[in-house]
């Protein structure tokens, strides 16, 4: 009889209760997570989550809405033109022999163009979002040429290079249509990695690319508007990494492109991945495929990464012949495809041609060491790689001192300065004229290998950096759902997060016992080291991640990917790293079920991109439990609520249950849950 009443219980209280659904993962995605798993040990989680979500979403884009911009004629046309306006500059040039001279110029890390040529550069990239053509404007119809069909065909394999090669060709022409002296500057994120705090980076300044957080509200871009509506927007720091000087030596140490491109590439060798987690680095717009090029920074990084290919280049006997292609990859990536969505008609293979770098531009090597940054404007020596260049101003101290150096030392001379430190100066007097800075036409004449081994101190520091900015970034969304910016599209759920102390901490706190230190504790872990004696899993981290904050603070990030919408969000838990256990709690936006068809993945990683493990309310459980899930959630309107229109609203529902002035935490709303436990990984069972 007992059994009977519980069993009706059960079940009346499932039936009560079914508003948010466990769905299984789809099984392309599912086989993408485990081969990128058993592919590598050296990947952090998070980064398999992007690349594997953004591929999902680039095969299947044909379910979701996409603004089909691409199609329009006038904008067809202009491209076109572009086009044969480059060819006839190339017949020209061919019929009056100009071989050595280049129809672009030189492209060149944007802290060393003068004032008046970045001016150039974004005064033209202004005018073509001013610009009208057919339906949009310029620059917006080339952000568009990105998405749809030519997501797949321009990521995840070796076309992924040569097609964004064509594509920044189509954009600095673009930009030269308007100002003929601009050429595409690139942008070397290794001096912001090599910064003690990223955020204090030039690149931010008004006069450069403008804000960092939340949307992008001054600066040359600020108020800019994406082509789907939305504002221009980044969350720089919260997330991914910049590129280590470590990685483009390790991408410049392999000598043919299926080493250093996807499907093959060991992660630590694929430029592509590189790239990916400076995507997350800067965040908001930059962190979707489909909406990365509304932000102009985009092709300032992707300028870089084709730098490093054309370095890389460099070092083959045949770089034309050496496009990678077997079954591994997709038919897309295929030599003889043909580019999707930039209408020059070239095949895949073309993107591989040596004609870019021969007869369009060069790329100037960027200052990489102290030494050669030191009397720049805008960079001077690193604070978290002293020995290595970073962005930024010289602070006054150093830059007085340096300029004494250079105007006074010839007076000095007899003042006692060491042999190899006067030497120094001299060189550098001879070289510089006397002059306070080097002009960067001098720089762009030398076109010596754009980076070198040499470059780089002996010693490249084997632990990695914290970012001290990190809990100062916040994560700013764009609330779009189907080209639709609207909050009112959303609903939130709460997520609880149970963070176990990730392995090798250690706080100052120590533990006195007997009246003695006890060596390698902490407070905070006695319990756990005495009690725990099961080893954790070391999961890999982001490079510049993976030491923690001195306090504890830690971040859990929870993702949402729209699945049968066109819509992200992302926002993180605090959690308490020094405890063996720490538990907290987020909400994060889903698609509002009354709009039909709310299919999410929801995944969730820790600031050092470490994995957690989804986990579901068990229906009709009392008190809640939980099992492993997919993370891939339906929500429906059955009442009653598990979700709030708000954050506010949904925050009540985990005290609704009692009403109390104590605010005792109830579960029974709350319907996922993750676990980071840095124990085995959350896509085991999706087999
Ligand atoms: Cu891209």
């Amino acid at each position: 009889m007992v059994a009977f009443i519980y069993t009706l219980l059960i079940s009346l209280v499932t039936i009560s209760v079914a508003l948010i659904t466990e769905q299984p993962m789809p099984q392309l995605l599912c086989n993408c997570f485990n081969r990128e798993l058993s592919a590598s040990k050296d990947e952090p989680g998070a980064m398999i989550i992007y690349t594997c979500v953004n591929k999902y979403l680039a095969i299947t884009w044909r379910d979701r809405y996409y603004q089909k911009m691409s199609n329009d004629p006038e904008v067809i046309n202009w491209f076109k033109s572009l086009y044969r306006k480059n060819k006839s500059l190339e017949y020209h040039s061919r019929l009056k022999r100009q071989t050595g001279s280049l129809l672009h110029g030189t492209r060149q890390e944007i802290r060393t163009l003068s004032n008046a040529q970045r001016r150039r550069f974004i005064t033209a990239v202004q005018r073509l979002k001013t610009t009208r053509v057919g339906s949009t404007n310029r620059y917006d119809a080339i952000a568009a040429a990105h998405d749809g069909p030519a997501l797949e065909n321009a990521h995840f394999g070796p076309n992924f290079l040569g097609w964004h090669r064509e594509y920044l060709l189509l954009f600095e022409t673009a930009l030269r249509q308007i100002d003929s002296r601009v050429v595409l500057p690139y942008w070397d994120t290794r001096l912001e990695y090599n910064l003690r705090n990223e955020l204090e980076s030039n690149i931010w300044d008004l006069s450069f690319m403008g804000d960092s957080q939340g949307v992008v509200s001054y600066g040359p871009f600020a108020r800019w508007r994406q082509p789907n509506g939305a504002f221009l927007e980044r969350s720089a720091g919260a997330d991914g990494s910049y590129i280590p000087p470590v990685g483009i030596q390790r991408v410049l140490s392999r000598q043919s492109n299926i080493q250093i491109s996807e499907p093959w590439a060991a992660d630590r060798f694929s430029l592509e991945n590189y790239h990916n987690a400076v995507h997350m680095r800067v965040g908001g717009s930059m962190t979707g495929l489909n909406t990365a090029p509304a932000d102009p920074i985009f092709f300032l990084h992707h300028a870089f990464i084709d730098c490093v290919w054309e370095d890389f280049r460099r070092q083959q006997t045949y770089p034309e012949r050496d496009y990678p292609w077997n079954n591994q990859a997709r038919r897309s990536q295929r030599p003889s495809e043909r580019m999707i969505n930039l209408e020059s008609n070239k095949r895949n293979i073309e993107g591989y041609s040596n004609e870019y770098t021969q007869r369009y531009y060069r790329c100037a090597r960027s200052p990489q060491t102290c030494r050669e940054c030191r009397n720049r404007r805008n960079l001077r020596c690193g604070t978290w790689n002293p020995g290595l260049c970073a962005a930024g101003r010289q602070s006054r101290r150093t830059s007085t001192r340096a300029r004494n150096a250079l105007q006074d030392e010839p007076k000095n001379k007899p003042l006692g300065i060491s042999q190899s430190f006067r030497s120094t100066i001299i060189d550098k007097r001879k070289n510089n004229r006397g002059k306070r800075s080097i002009p960067a036409a001098d720089f762009s004449m030398n076109f010596t290998k754009m980076f070198s081994h040499e470059d780089y101190p002996e010693k490249i520091p084997k632990t990695w950096r914290p970012s001290e900015s990190e809990l100062e970034s916040p994560i700013q969304n764009s609330f779009v759902i189907d080209g639709v910016p609207d909050i009112k599209r959303w609903v939130f759920i709460p997520v609880i997060v149970k963070h176990k102390r990730p392995p090798g901490l250690y706080f100052n706190s120590k533990v006195i016992v007997h009246g003695d230190i006890q060596a390698g504790v902490d407070v905070y872990s006695y319990a756990m080291i005495l009690n725990d004696t099961k080893t954790n899993r070391d999961q890999a981290t982001f490079p510049n991640r993976n030491i923690p904050s001195k306090v504890g603070f830690d971040k859990v990030f929870v993702q949402v990917d729209g699945l049968s919408y066109s819509g992200k969000y992302k926002d993180y838990a605090v959690v308490d790293s020094r405890l063996p256990i720490s538990e907290s709690v987020t909400f994060v936006g889903v698609k509002s079920p009354k709009l039909n068809n709310s299919r999410s993945y929801v995944s969730a990683y820790d600031s050092h991109g470490r994995l957690c493990h989804a986990y579901c309310l068990v229906y009709g459980s009392n008190p809640p439990e939980y099992k492993k899930c997919s993370g891939v959630i339906d929500l429906t309107t059955t009442s009653p609520f598990m979700y709030g229109d708000s954050i506010g609203e949904s925050n009540g529902l985990l005290y609704r249950k009692l009403k109390s002035v104590n605010h005792v935490r109830s579960y029974e709303n709350v319907f996922l849950t993750f676990h980071c436990d840095y124990d085995d990984t959350p896509w085991s069972q999706c087999k």
